[in-house]
């Protein structure tokens, strides 16, 4: 059975990006691989954090990726902190990457440009990636576009590791989504939707009240000329909505944009399907909110199953490098 994994950071609140580019995918493929879902707390404090904002955000993020269509029965859900192997190939992977390459990190060029403290793990952070994906043996990798260069650097750095010490690592590949990979930010068009732009109007909130999903859609940045056509370099703004309602309602978004002549129609259609998209997972969140203990119990089974798998992993990683047996 193909092995799937995927991780996501328990920063800030979940938005609707995250979901079409890839959380929405990990419920799709859970039923038909072994599939294993991670909250990355590790790399979330690649950007310094108060110690409370971690733990509560993993346990609401757990949350939300139930609420999604995760089921920790058949999936494996678990809290990257709680299998300490992440933490330990993360180090020996970092001693098989390059500052060079990781230099080219776009995600690292960002994110150190809107940050006064630049620690050294936001610099290496994708070697603690590469970890994450290289312990489990992973076939595929469900992830939006901006991960793309995290992927090619993880089999770039599975592949040196393999030709240096024998083969030990398997070579995943990035599963990006056709609809939904790069959904933008509504006052930013040119900008990837995201927790850290700090773009409230902009951001669709997974838990957002269908009110203020109306108020920011109808106020989405588009352009002057009133034609609606796909052409995501030319008309950013309104391939946008074109996107987030083919994605929301699985249909092109080029032929949605022959079924609409004014941005207003195309805006309240968005607006609708968006707010139907959202509500049975809102529903779910609220119950599942109200048993946090339960949602403790679940990432600790999956860390154990996850756990069992990663130690077998570090038993031949350790052996190929060469290190004493203790
Ligand atoms: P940050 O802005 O802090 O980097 P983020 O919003 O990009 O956070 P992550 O936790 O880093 O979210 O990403 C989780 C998953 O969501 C990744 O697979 C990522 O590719 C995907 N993703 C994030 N933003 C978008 C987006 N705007 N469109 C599509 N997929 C996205
Ligand atoms: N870097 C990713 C989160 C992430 C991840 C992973 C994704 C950490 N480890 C392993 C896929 C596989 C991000 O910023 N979205």
């Amino acid at each position: 059975m193909t092995r799937v994994f995927s991780g996501i950071q328990p920063t800030g609140e979940q938005h609707l990006g995250n979901y079409l580019g890839a959380t929405r995918n990990w419920a799709r493929m859970q039923r038909t691989s072994d599939a294993f879902f991670c909250v990355v707390d590790l790399h979330a404090v690649t950007i310094p954090k108060a110690p409370g904002e971690v733990r509560d955000g993993s346990l609401r993020l757990a949350q939300m990726l139930m609420a999604v269509g995760l089921d920790p029965e058949t999936c494996t859900l678990f809290v990257q902190s709680h299998v300490r192997e992440h933490a330990e190939l993360g180090w020996i992977l970092q001693c098989n990457v390059s500052y060079g390459e990781l230099s080219r990190m776009t995600q690292f060029k960002d994110k150190s440009g809107r940050h006064d403290f630049i620690s050294a793990g936001l610099f290496t952070y994708p070697a603690l990636q590469a970890a994450d994906i290289l312990l489990y043996d992973t076939n595929e990798v469900p992830v939006g576009d901006d991960q793309r260069q995290h992927i090619e650097i993880t089999r770039d750095i599975a592949e040196r590791f393999n030709s240096r010490f024998g083969e030990t690592f398997v070579l995943p590949e990035a599963v990006i989504p056709a609809a939904g990979a790069r959904v933008m930010d509504l006052q930013r068009p040119t900008d990837k939707m995201s927790k850290s732009l700090d773009s409230p109007k902009g951001t669709i909130g997974l838990l957002d009240e269908p009110g203020q999903i109306m108020k920011k859609i109808k106020s989405a940045v588009t352009d002057n000329d009133g034609v609606v056509r796909f052409d995501p370099e030319q008309k950013p703004g309104v391939s946008n909505l074109l996107s987030i309602l083919g994605a929301a309602t699985d249909r092109e978004p080029a032929a949605l944009a022959e079924q609409y002549e004014q941005y207003g129609a195309l805006k309240s259609d968005t607006a609708d399907a968006v707010i139907a998209l959202l509500e049975p997972i809102q529903a779910r969140y609220r119950e599942l909110e109200a048993d946090p203990g339960e949602t403790a119990r679940l990432l600790r089974v999956g860390a154990d199953k996850a756990r069992a798998i990663a130690t077998d992993t570090m038993d031949r990683v350790r052996s190929n490098l060469g290190l004493l047996d203790a």
